[in-house]
């Protein structure tokens, strides 16, 4: 039986940031070990523009061979490795799972684990009054789309996604705080229509747990950190369910 249930996101791994990887490598190496279920809720990469990336030499190809290494080194030797697409690596595919050993879930994710039913998701689909980011969404998550651009050479693909980020950096600028945060009404309707006891979600990088009552019933919505000068992970302690055993970790090399 799983005793204990990491959760991470947003780490957002670029070659430009080897700090960062300094904090994945080191979390893999002596943090992730305590785990036996880890969960990678999107994110996890600043950009993927197709699995094929990983056959070619790109000034990224080395840190995603050295992070696909120590995922790989996690299933073989830890435990069960799941991972959710972001809204930066949604075209994480088959040979990424083939490579790291790990499976790609479909969102929102349950899990139940502690006597809670929880519900896992990247959490960008509860930002539901930027009606223009729900609009790309559906336009990239589209796969006809994706298969339109993982036809076209990675030059191109790196171009288009680089545009893209310039856009969207730009349209951020237009946006307030709150229209980038999670909707109310979205969240409610979430937990109506699952049920749910817990929510865990990234994307908005403002890690906090909100609690609350909701018909008659207490339920949280628990918010991952994004990686930074700091990594962060969730514990879910499952050696006594009674307990709500569930504590997030920030921690530095
Ligand atoms: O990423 P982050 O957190 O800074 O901002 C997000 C939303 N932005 C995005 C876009 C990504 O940053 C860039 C795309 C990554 C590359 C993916 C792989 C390659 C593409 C493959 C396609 C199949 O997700 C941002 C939100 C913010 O979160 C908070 O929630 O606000 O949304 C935007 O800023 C989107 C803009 O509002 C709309 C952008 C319009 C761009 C339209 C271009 C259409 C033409 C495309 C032709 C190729
Ligand atoms: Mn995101």
């Amino acid at each position: 039986m799983t005793s204990t249930t990491h959760i991470i996101s947003d780490l957002h791994l670029c070659q430009s940031r080897p700090s960062l990887f300094a904090l994945f490598e080191h979390y893999m190496q002596k943090i992730a070990i305590q785990s036996n279920q880890l969960f990678v809720l999107g994110d996890l990469f600043e950009v993927w523009i197709g699995d094929d990336c990983l056959q070619i030499e790109s000034p990224n190809t080395q840190l995603y061979r050295d992070v696909i290494s120590l995922f790989k080194g996690y299933s073989d030797n830890h435990g069960e490795l799941f991972f959710i697409h972001g809204n930066r690596d949604f075209l994480l595919s088959e040979e990424f799972e083939k490579q790291t050993g790990g499976k790609l879930l479909k969102e929102p994710h349950r899990l139940d684990l502690s006597n809670k039913k929880i519900a896992l998701m990247h959490g960008d689909s509860l930002c539901t009054d930027d009606v223009a980011y729900q609009e790309f969404r559906a336009m990239v998550r589209n796969l006809e789309w994706q298969k339109q651009f993982l036809s076209l050479p990675m030059e191109k693909r790196i171009e288009i996604a680089s545009g893209l980020r310039q856009q969207s950096k730009e349209a951020q600028t237009e946006k307030t705080m709150a229209i980038m945060d999670v909707n109310q009404n979205s969240v409610e309707d979430f937990f109506i229509q699952t049920n749910i006891d817990w929510l865990i979600h990234g994307h908005t990088h403002r890690q906090a747990t909100h609690e609350s009552t909701f018909n008659n019933k207490k339920i949280k919505r628990i918010v991952l950190s994004d990686w930074g000068e700091q990594g962060f992970y969730l514990a879910i302690d499952n050696k006594n369910p009674d307990q709500q055993n569930i504590s997030g970790h920030y921690f530095s090399v």
